[in-house]
């Protein structure tokens, strides 16, 4: 069923069988999260801004060399009054998309600040990638591009530090995107695949009852604690 899938379906409860790869969404509000996590599972766009309320999941599938990937999209709320449920999503992730707002300058650090005290410390082994986006980048001329580029740069070379002082083997890239055009999208979730397909479609191999947890345990079951 999957294979057939054309690029942008979703589906309410993914496909346990496949490969899954969890994608946080984390960022200030009005980023851009949830236009991106509709972008991906949806292919669509809406001008409407409608802030998310504590946390939002979405399913989406992708095909890269021959193998199809369930994305389990979880995507946070840039409100401060819900920002103590982004450790408990944030936790096992394979992916973390890092979302500031071309727009609005201050959504940089909130974005930094929210990896720091919110995520850093939550980060497991499995993280495979850390994406640090620009998003919203079509309403940008060619010098306003020029700046976000050297903006992800440097927040990728400040989280790759931290990674490295933490001795955590996750990469780290940029990517400038817009949830409204779609550009940039697939080129993050290409890499995602890249970065976190191989150790996801192991994982996928093994059977169940080798690999879920004990019943009661921390890890528990299922694509949450999966991944
Ligand atoms: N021009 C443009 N507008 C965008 C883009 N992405 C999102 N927006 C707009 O920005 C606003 C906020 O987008 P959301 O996706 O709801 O932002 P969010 O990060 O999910 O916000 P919270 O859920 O409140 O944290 C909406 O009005 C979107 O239409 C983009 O790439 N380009
Ligand atoms: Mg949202």
């Amino acid at each position: 069923m999957a294979a057939a899938e054309p690029p942008h379906s979703s589906s309410s409860g993914g496909d346990h069988r496949l490969p899954t790869i969890a994608v946080t969404f984390v960022g200030a509000l009005g980023a851009g999260k949830t236009s991106l996590v509709v972008r991906i599972s949806s292919g669509t766009f809406a001008v409407a801004y409608r802030p998310t309320l504590s946390l939002d999941f979405e399913f989406a599938t992708r095909v890269k060399s021959g193998q199809t990937f369930s994305l389990g999209l979880r995507d946070t709320s840039g409100e401060e009054r819900f920002a103590s449920m982004i450790p408990t999503v944030v936790r096992g992730c394979r992916v973390l998309v890092l979302v500031y707002d071309v727009t609005d300058p201050r959504t940089v650090d909130d974005m930094m600040d929210r990896f720091v005290k919110d995520c850093e410390p939550q980060l497991s082994e499995h993280l495979a990638l850390v994406a640090v986006v620009a998003n919203k980048v079509d309403t940008l001329d060619d010098a306003g591009r020029a700046e976000a580029q050297a903006t992800v740069d440097e927040k990728v070379r400040s989280i790759e530090q931290r990674l490295h002082d933490a001795e955590r083997a996750a990469a780290v890239h940029g990517f400038l995107t817009s949830a409204k055009s779609g550009e940039g999208v697939e080129a993050l979730l290409e890499r995602a695949i890249d970065e976190a397909g191989p150790a996801a479609a192991e994982a996928a191999a093994v059977p169940p009852l080798v690999t879920d947890a004990p019943r009661g345990s921390s890890g528990g079951s299922g694509w949450f604690a999966r991944c």
